[in-house]
């Protein structure tokens, strides 16, 4: 399998920490998403993904899957140990709909091309990007931190797609100083999960592509 990808991009992210949990062997390729205008947006990789976005996962057979939860969940459907849903459907839901929390509602808003719309096309100031940066991230992670249930997990003693898709927007945030004082059970279930390899090999700045 090879899995373009860029070492900042937290959809990426997630894409690789699932590759690893799953002990899969994959080739990278980096899609570098700002020098030169970005590379997501060539001829050649739109006709890979025409979203024009990572991650993207190319199979064995020339297909080529892309959206990160539904290259997570094909790569559980098919290597299931270890599971990354809990089996009862009422546990899947809810696993899920924190999943969905972040990658559909927080994630989407400060997301590369809207940030530089913000600040190409409707002129704003970098600070005021930031702050709007802040301000969804701060308003997301107060209704994650409510929905965490006892960990050390996200959702209990095994690491979910919750906890894939929790560590890399963490990392944004920190990036970004986003402060994280308010959200104690954000952090630790960030730490316990980092301290598993799949989810440290995975870190952008273990990437060969990191700058
Ligand atoms: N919902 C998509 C989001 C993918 C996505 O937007 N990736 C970002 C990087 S995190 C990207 O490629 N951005 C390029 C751009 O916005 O031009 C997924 O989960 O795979």
């Amino acid at each position: 399998m090879k899995l373009y990808t860029y070492f900042r991009s937290s959809a990426a992210y997630r894409a690789r920490i699932a590759l690893n949990l799953k002990g899969l062997p994959y080739d990278m390729e980096s899609i570098h998403l700002t020098r030169g205008g970005g590379r997501q947006h060539s001829p050649e990789y739109r006709a890979v993904n025409p979203q024009g976005r990572v991650p993207a996962l190319g199979l064995d057979d020339g297909d080529v899957l892309i959206q990160s939860l539904a290259i997570i969940e094909y790569l559980d459907e098919i290597h299931p140990e270890p599971p990354l849903l809990p089996a009862d459907p009422v546990a899947r839901a809810h696993v899920r709909a924190l999943a969905h929390a972040i990658a559909c509602d927080i994630h989407p808003l400060n997301n590369t091309s809207p940030l530089f719309y913000l600040k190409n096309q409707l002129k704003h100031e970098q600070a005021e990007i930031n702050t709007w940066y802040a301000h969804w991230v701060t308003v997301g992670f107060e209704a994650v931190e409510a929905l965490l249930r006892p960990g050390p997990y996200a959702f209990g003693d095994r690491v979910t797609i919750a906890d894939v898709c929790l560590v890399p927007q963490v990392a944004n945030a920190r990036r970004f100083n986003v402060p994280l004082d308010k959200f104690p059970k954000i952090v630790a279930v960030d730490a316990a999960c980092l301290k598993l390899a799949a989810f440290d090999k995975a870190r952008p700045e273990n990437q060969p592509d990191a700058e």
